[in-house]
């Protein structure tokens, strides 16, 4: 604001021939505009101006607004200082000055113009507020020595300037109110920035909070729904020495729109609807879940309309896998193959529909053709991507990134554009040889090409081999000495099968990572379990597993087609299970499956079956050590495969039992000696079995719930609380119906209750078990079992366990062979 004492404006007003205010759309020195005393009205009838009050407050601020439609007010002059309790004036001073008084004659507020000898001020039709010298032309914006539309408060209006004038420093932005009642500059600006390639932003603050874009030629990248509304709206923006700067015309005239920051951080554009006066909202941004500043960090790629929003772009992965699974895209993407600049290997792969990446540290050249941009990119070892600076009829000018992709967005309406990411070769896939246009180098690339492919599968054979020794490496078993024979997979196919691990694809998450569902070569169900990196444990127990799950075969163990371990990654595929756990089935409440008795029993004969071969038939005994109802997978037909080796050990000749300091499984499912004392042997599994069968039979959990709260008794001791008071029946799980017959589930919670007896002598073997519960042969009593008081180590969230026991109760000498 122009300064302005209290004596000069005392003189100005005395130069001034003061009159009544009237109506008209001009403001001369001797006319001036007093609070109360009409408004101006611009020749067309469409804008007015005078004072008002804004919503609840009694403060009044020279505004202007549409005349003809009710309290939008489109410009607020004096906005940060109200004239507050008195009545204020308006005036336009000899020199061309507005100025704002209040009644005590205080300058609240002053337009600064360069000094005019005959001003006149202007209210004109397209809401502008201009001064000039009288007789001017009003249409030429020369002639404005100050207009209102080169300091917009939070609305532009058709034909007003938003951005740079770069030779006054002008910057017009567009800043929200306070609020409702109070006009002062509110925390966002919607704004041109200069940076780099100009863009579009909204500040909440100095922060960005929402990036518009750069202008592509017909709309703001970040906005490209905004094409489809360029039949109404003739939007231009100007790049060049004088001015960075957007505009809009309609291009219908008697259409009425407006576009506003508002107080909540959004930029609306609203049109006026004539029949039902009334405003709609056009459009309005930030408004999806892509919206925030680069949602899927450096590299990722937001779509708007999917769940999880974030992709990495072709030819990268996450850069923190944990957090990106958990839909925290902010750490973005990595390369999965470094750029070979150099050898001149590196290649493009376009992002079809993208909304550009944020274009502040970009270069343009407005001199370039798309092809030529091409080349430019590929010659800079630091250019990361390229895009068309103008879509607009034939593509022209050359956008270049040196730095990673950052707010990158595709959409799906079709209307974003394309963006050439550069990628190493070995990204590439089939894109590698797409700009090899001229005839010379087709050949050329032809024959290198097959010489490089000789080369490469020259390369990938040994490499297999070499990885195939690894993968036996892995695997070997000192003790056994036997070799593995297991497939190993390419990475790439693993990556294609699983779409690269997307989220979509994700079955859930053990305790060594997550497992993804894929489809092999397009045909072939797979379940990929993806070994945590971080996880010291988890890469012991991907040995145990590749190791001990290639040797077996059973119909009731889960088949492991293969591993893969390359590039730091290491996974185990296995035969897809497509009815899930069995946990799934008996614990979760919200799946409306119940299983009927048939299909429980097979499922506890199944499993029966598949531990008596990991204990007898297969050719090593093998303990399980973490059986229970999440490691149970379901084929199609529900038949039960024993899943998850990872705790597994084998035993080696004569050997039946062993002793560890570190106890691993789950609480729930531990026998009393393998969880008090670390022992374990066939007899250890026996005891989880029982519980998995008591488990299936009730339908209830036996870790975690008390069901019996006088004498806090676990599932194991309720049901023999029941089984003494021969209520047995009572214990069937409530959705069994009548589905089942009474004798054969009695049976069955019999053999179950056998099976967790306290002292491991006193359980069956796997081999009775199964005789047991095919027979009907009369079973022995059983005694009270052991943990029947639901007392177990405090829940630890996760399900398995690992502790120490430091007891050395067993001092048999047995050679454990760890499963390495
Ligand atoms: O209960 P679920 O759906 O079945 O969630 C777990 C999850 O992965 C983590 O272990 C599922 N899962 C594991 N292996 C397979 C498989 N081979 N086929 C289908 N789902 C599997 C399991």
């Amino acid at each position: 604001m122009t300064i302005i004492t209290k004596a000069s404006i005392l003189c100005l007003l005395a130069a001034t021939v003061v009159s009544p205010s009237i109506g008209g759309d001009t403001l001369t020195p001797g006319r001036p505009l007093a609070d109360g005393g009409g408004t101006l009205i611009s020749a067309g009838g469409r804008f007015e101006l005078g004072f008002f009050s804004p919503g609840a407050s009694n403060n009044r601020y020279i505004g202007i607004w549409y005349h003809d439609i009710a309290q939008t007010v489109v410009w607020v002059a004096n906005r940060k200082r109200p004239v507050t309790g008195r009545p204020g004036t308006l005036f336009i001073a000899t020199n061309g000055t507005l100025i704002i008084t209040d009644d005590n004659s205080t300058a609240i507020w002053s337009s600064s113009s360069p000094p005019l000898a005959n001003p006149v001020a202007q209210l004109l039709d397209d809401g502008n507020f201009v001064v000039r010298e009288a007789g001017s032309d009003s249409e030429d914006p020369n002639s404005f020595a100050w207009q209102s539309f080169d300091f917009p408060t939070d609305t532009h209006l058709p034909g007003m300037k938003l951005g740079w004038n770069l030779t006054s420093h002008l910057n017009r932005n567009l800043t929200s109110w306070t609020s409702a009642s109070d006009p002062a500059p509110g925390n966002y600006t919607a704004a041109i920035d200069l940076h780099g390639y100009p863009q579009l932003f909204i500040f909440s603050g100095t922060r960005k909070y929402w990036r518009g874009g750069s202008w592509n030629g017909i709309v703001f990248s970040s906005v490209p729904e905004a094409i489809y509304a360029s039949d109404r709206f003739n939007i231009v923006f100007i790049i060049d020495s004088q001015e960075v700067m957007y505009t809009n015309y309609l291009r219908n005239a008697s259409m009425i729109s407006r576009l506003v920051m508002n107080q909540s951080g959004k930029l609306q554009r609203f049109v006026w609807i004539e029949e039902r006066s009334s405003w709609n909202l056009f459009w309005f941004r930030p408004k999806d879940q892509c919206d925030s500043m680069s949602p899927c960090g450096p590299n990722g790629v937001c779509y708007p309309s999917d769940w999880p929003m974030c992709h990495c772009l072709k030819g990268f992965r996450p850069k923190d896998p944990s957090n990106w699974d958990l839909r925290d895209g902010s750490d973005g993407c990595v390369r999965k193959t470094a750029l070979d600049c150099r050898n001149g290997t590196d290649g493009f792969v376009t992002l079809n529909g993208a909304m550009i990446p944020d274009t502040s540290s970009s270069v343009v050249d407005w001199s370039l053709s798309l092809e030529q941009c091409r080349a430019r990119c590929l010659r800079n070892c630091s250019c990361t991507a390229y895009a068309s600076a103008n879509i607009s009829g034939s593509e022209s000018g050359c956008i270049m990134w040196t730095t990673d992709l950052t707010d990158l967005g595709v959409v799906s309406s079709g209307s974003g554009q394309d963006l050439y990411v550069r990628l190493a070769a070995a990204d590439l896939g089939s894109e590698s040889g797409d700009s090899r246009r001229s005839r010379v180098v087709v050949i050329s690339v032809v024959i290198a090409m097959t010489i490089l492919v000789l080369g490469c599968a020259a390369c990938c054979v040994w490499k297999r081999k070499k990885r195939r020794k690894n993968c036996l490496a892995e695997g070997h078993n000192e003790g056994t000495g036997q070799d593995l024979d297991l497939p190993l997979f390419d990475l790439a196919a693993i990556i294609d099968a699983t779409d690269d691990f997307s989220i979509h694809n994700k079955l859930g998450e053990g305790g060594y990572g997550p497992v993804f569902k894929g489809k092999l070569g397009g045909e072939q169900d797979i379940a990929v379990k993806r070994l945590s990196k971080t996880s010291m444990q988890g890469l012991e127990e991907f040995k145990n597993e590749v190791m001990l799950t290639a040797k077996l075969q059973h119909r009731n163990l889960v088949r492991l087609l293969g591993c893969c371990i390359q590039a730091g990654e290491r996974m185990l595929i296995y035969e897809y299970m497509p009815n899930r756990s069995l946990d799934a089935f008996l614990f979760d409440k919200s799946e409306d499956i119940s299983l009927d008795w048939q299909t429980r029993r097979n499922i506890i004969v199944g499993i029966a079956r598949g531990l008596l071969y990991l204990h007898q038939d297969s050719r090593f005994r093998i303990i399980h050590r973490d059986l229970k109802a999440s490691n149970i997978l379901l084929d199609k037909d529900m038949n039960p495969k024993i899943s998850d080796f990872g705790m597994a050990r084998v035993f080696g000749g004569d050997e039946t039992e062993a002793n560890t300091r570190r106890v691993v499984g789950t609480y729930g499912y531990m026998s009393p000696e393998y969880a008090m004392d670390g022992i374990f042997s066939v007899k250890s599994d026996v005891f989880s079995f029982g519980v998995l069968l008591l488990e299936i039979v009730s339908g209830k959990k036996n870790r975690g719930v008390i069901y019996h709260s006088a004498s806090h008794l676990n599932l194991l001791g309720y049901i023999w609380s029941l089984w003494k008071e021969g209520k047995g029946s009572e214990l069937v799980d409530g959705s069994i119906g009548h589905s089942c017959s009474l004798a054969e589930v009695l049976r069955c919670i019999t053999v179950g209750l056998l099976c967790v007896q306290e002292r491991p002598e006193d359980r069956p073997t796997m081999s009775s078990v199964v005789i047991m519960l095919n027979s009907d042969g009369e079973l022995p009593q059983p005694q009270q079992p052991g943990f029947v008081v639901a007392r177990a180590p405090p829940e630890t969230g996760s399900s398995t366990t690992n502790h120490d026991s430091s007891s050395t109760r067993n001092s048999l000498s047995v050679t454990l062979l760890e499963g390495r």
